[in-house]
């Protein structure tokens, strides 16, 4: 938008220049408007990476948080700035708090396609994102009687200019029963001292905001017009479920288009598209890229056979999750209504499969009609890869056997990772500082050089690495205050477990140590210091199971902080409307990292990752990559405890498993449950749902909460005992830190470049 920027007489800076004024007759939004215009044309000087091949990462979620302080990073422009709003009386930190953040994604997996965008643009990697432009994101959290409340997160008002610039491109979109145009939106998304990738987010023409009433309700069966209004709609019934159909179409269709037009723009005659197109279909939700791809081709005169082949050449799939109910499914009439032109495609690739294997597991199109999505990604892609160690060997040893053994060469493992850029440099600038001042900013690009911190270890380090996370603490104890008028002291335990809510993860696990903690004080056993168990997690609106869990956290918070002794020794906080930026805030300031998911049950986890970068220690199973976390770390540094996944996954087979035997038999778990029901809780909330919750637990326990609850007990019981060593304390965190290097997701990247992808660097 450099044309709209107006030179002034007295406006000598940059910034000034782009506001149009001197910095210091600008409000806040002036400047945040203008340093968002100045970054943009920064990043467009820049360019974005090119080359004959370009990879299309196309994903339902990109969490991208805030952009103004990466960008700054990322573009070398964030001391400069600054130092020149300082010097005309401004903050830079006023500024990014004035932010809202974009809300295009739910969790880790949304998370991780970020990391990995900005990965790809700093590896020079030609890659742009593709997905949709919610108007109102997923939900925006607020708790209300102690429960979770839903409204549109329209991040998109309010006078601030946007990242997202309107490009050209118009394509229609054809459904059974009707077509919509949709417009393009691009980011751009900076790396690190190199050129840009893009995000590039569809929407549709026809969306209307005015349909939404009553928090987050709206009717779903105005398609049209409620297509790109929400990240996964409600789908408890039939009319949800559809739209979530459409809507994936949509995506689909568009990147679909999108790609063979600009490769055949660079020169492919679609015959050679692998040479021009990688397709990553991140988790199922873009699965129907494939038939649609077929269909397209086919179209240009293309036959099937080899339309087929050239798709499976282009695409590769990343499994996200090891949960059954996670892996999509549609039945076929669903997409008869909304996309009739690819079923025919669809079940064409079904006859296929099964005249070469016979086996009802692998087949895409089960006997009851219903589609299976990552059936048909496994057939139709080259590639498919889990995002942890143990959780490739289980999708190959369990999970998807039948298909490994019809495709061995597919399988591959690509441990997830994270942006340190965000992660470190942004989030924890002073612990990033003081790494710079002990090895150098060599890590800033080879993460890997983090391991020389452990050649400085010495007491004036570990004594350094203790105040930074005093004064992170701090600055949280602030944040959240002025957040949610939350006050906690920055003297405690900061013990936290932040990701999205739900079961297999175990907050209920959590729950009941907190219960069983604030019982003890009760009973006169005092901790050795405060702990201060800091929850965020948003649960989806009809998952009832989870909102419960969130009820009873927060009336326990609530009976906790009202008992005049317990409040000494026990806090509970949860906050509220969880996000990249509550996230920022937290991790730096943590001091346990809760990864306690139910072991076979948590494909990769990166929270897991953040936590370590910035010096906490985790307690946590031996599940996704906290196995690789302690391989790393070595035992004494990682505090684990709890049921192996072979174990689990025996228990699963057994179909024996008896949550009320467990609860009659170990008396701290039946106090704990018993406690949800005690007159305390029922005074601060709802007694059917806290009701529902006991029930679960001691009928049902799916995640099998209580095989792992006295190791639980007890790891944690040694994890604080060992937490006010303080010298011992941080040295363990001083290897957790030097040892993050291998969850960068450059090396991420790196990997899924080499073995899946092939693209050739922009060298300039
Ligand atoms: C997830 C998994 O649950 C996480 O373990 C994993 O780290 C993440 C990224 O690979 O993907 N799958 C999923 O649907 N969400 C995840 O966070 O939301």
């Amino acid at each position: 938008m450099a044309d709209a920027v107006t030179q002034t007489r007295d406006a000598g800076t940059g910034i000034a220049r782009y506001a149009g004024k001197p910095i210091a007759n600008c409000t806040n939004l002036e400047l945040f408007n203008a340093l968002l215009r100045m970054v943009r044309d920064a990043a467009q000087a820049r360019g974005t990476n090119q080359g004959k091949k370009r990879l299309y990462y196309v994903s339902a979620e990109f969490l991208i948080g805030k952009l103004l302080s990466n960008n700054l990073i990322n573009l070398g422009l964030y001391e400069q700035v600054r130092a020149e709003l300082a010097a005309a009386g401004r903050s830079l930190a006023e500024l990014e708090e004035l932010e809202s953040e974009p809300s295009l994604g739910n969790g880790g997996l949304g998370r991780l396609a970020a990391c990995f965008l900005d990965s790809c643009a700093t590896l020079g990697l030609p890659a742009d994102g593709i997905g949709l432009a919610y108007h109102c994101g997923l939900f925006r959290q607020s708790f209300l009687g102690n429960k979770q409340c839903e409204t549109p997160d329209g991040w998109l008002t309010w006078g601030q200019e946007s990242w997202m610039r309107r490009a050209s491109l118009h394509q229609t979109v054809s459904f059974g029963d009707f077509d919509v145009t949709s417009t393009l939106y691009d980011i751009d998304v900076t790396g690190y001292g190199s050129k840009c990738a893009r995000l590039r987010l569809f929407d549709v023409d026809s969306a209307d905001e005015r349909l939404i009433k009553d928090g987050i309700a709206f009717d779903k069966r105005r398609v049209a017009q409620g297509l790109t209004l929400f990240l996964y709609p409600d789908d408890s019934d039939d009319e949800g479920r559809i739209l979530r159909v459409y809507q994936e179409y949509f995506m689909c269709s568009n990147a679909a288009q999108l790609i063979l037009a600009e490769c055949e723009e660079r020169g492919s005659n679609l015959r050679d598209l692998a040479d021009y197109a990688a397709v990553q279909i991140n988790d199922t939700h873009p699965s129907m890229i494939i038939p649609e791809l077929i269909r397209l081709l086919v179209q240009r005169g293309i036959a099937f056979d080899e339309a087929r082949g050239i798709v499976r050449d282009v695409c590769a799939y990343t499994n996200h999750t090891i949960l059954a109910e996670a892996l999509e499914c549609w039945p076929k009439s669903f997409l008869q209504r909304v996309a009739p032109q690819i079923v025919p495609i669809i079940e064409r690739l079904d006859a296929d499969v099964r005249k070469s294997c016979k086996e009802p597991f692998v087949q895409i199109v089960d006997e009851h009609d219903n589609v299976h999505m990552a059936n048909m990604d496994i057939h139709l892609s080259h590639s498919t890869n889990g995002v942890a160690a143990l959780h490739t060997k289980i999708l190959e040893d369990v999970e998807l056997a039948p298909f490994r053994r019809l495709y061995p060469e597919r399988f591959n493992n690509k441990t997830n990772g994270i942006t340190f850029r965000r992660w470190c440099i942004a989030c924890n600038p002073e612990l990033a500082a003081l790494v710079d001042r002990t090895i150098g900013d060599g890590w800033r690009h080879d993460a890997t050089q983090l391991e020389r911190l452990l050649e400085h270890e010495d007491d004036a380090l570990l004594g350094e690495l203790a105040a930074i996370k005093r004064r992170n603490k701090e600055r949280f104890a602030t944040w959240i205050e002025r957040h949610q008028g939350a006050k906690v002291d920055p003297e405690s335990v900061f013990d936290v477990q932040s990701k999205r809510l739900h079961e297999y993860k175990r907050q209920q696990l959590n729950l009941l140590w907190a219960i069983d903690a604030y019982l003890g004080i009760k009973a006169g056993k005092l901790p050795r210091r405060k702990v201060t168990v800091i929850f965020g997690a948003k649960a989806a609106p009809a998952y009832t199971i989870a909102k419960d869990v969130i009820h009873a956290i927060l009336c326990l918070s609530q009976v906790v902080a009202a008992d005049p002794v317990a409040n000494k020794w026990l806090q509970i906080v949860m906050i509220e409307n969880y996000n990249v930026t509550a996230a920022e805030r937290l991790i730096p300031a943590a001091d346990i990292s809760e990864q306690i998911s139910l072991a076979s049950k948590e494909a990769s986890g990166t929270g897991n990752m953040k936590f370590m970068l910035n010096g906490a220690l985790t307690l946590g199973t031996m599940d996704g990559a906290n196995v690789e976390i302690a391989g790393l770390v070595g035992a004494g540094n990682i505090f684990t405890f709890g049921e192996s996944s072979d174990e689990v996954i025996a228990r699963y087979q057994r179909g024996d498993y008896d949550p009320m035997s467990y609860y009659q038999d170990d008396e701290r778990i039946k106090a704990a449950v018993d406690f949800l029901l005690s007159h305390d809780m029922l005074a601060a909330g709802d007694g059917h749902s806290l009701d529902r919750l006991a029930h679960e637990l001691m009928c049902k326990d799916w995640f099998m909460t209580f095989p792992d609850f006295d190791a639980y007990l007890a790891e944690k019981d040694r994890m604080l005992e060992a937490a006010e060593d303080e010298a011992t304390w941080q040295s363990k965190c001083l290897v957790n830190i030097a040892k993050a290097g291998f969850f960068s997701s450059d090396r991420t990247i790196a990997e899924y470049n080499r073995d899946i992808w092939h693209l050739t660097p922009d060298a300039d």
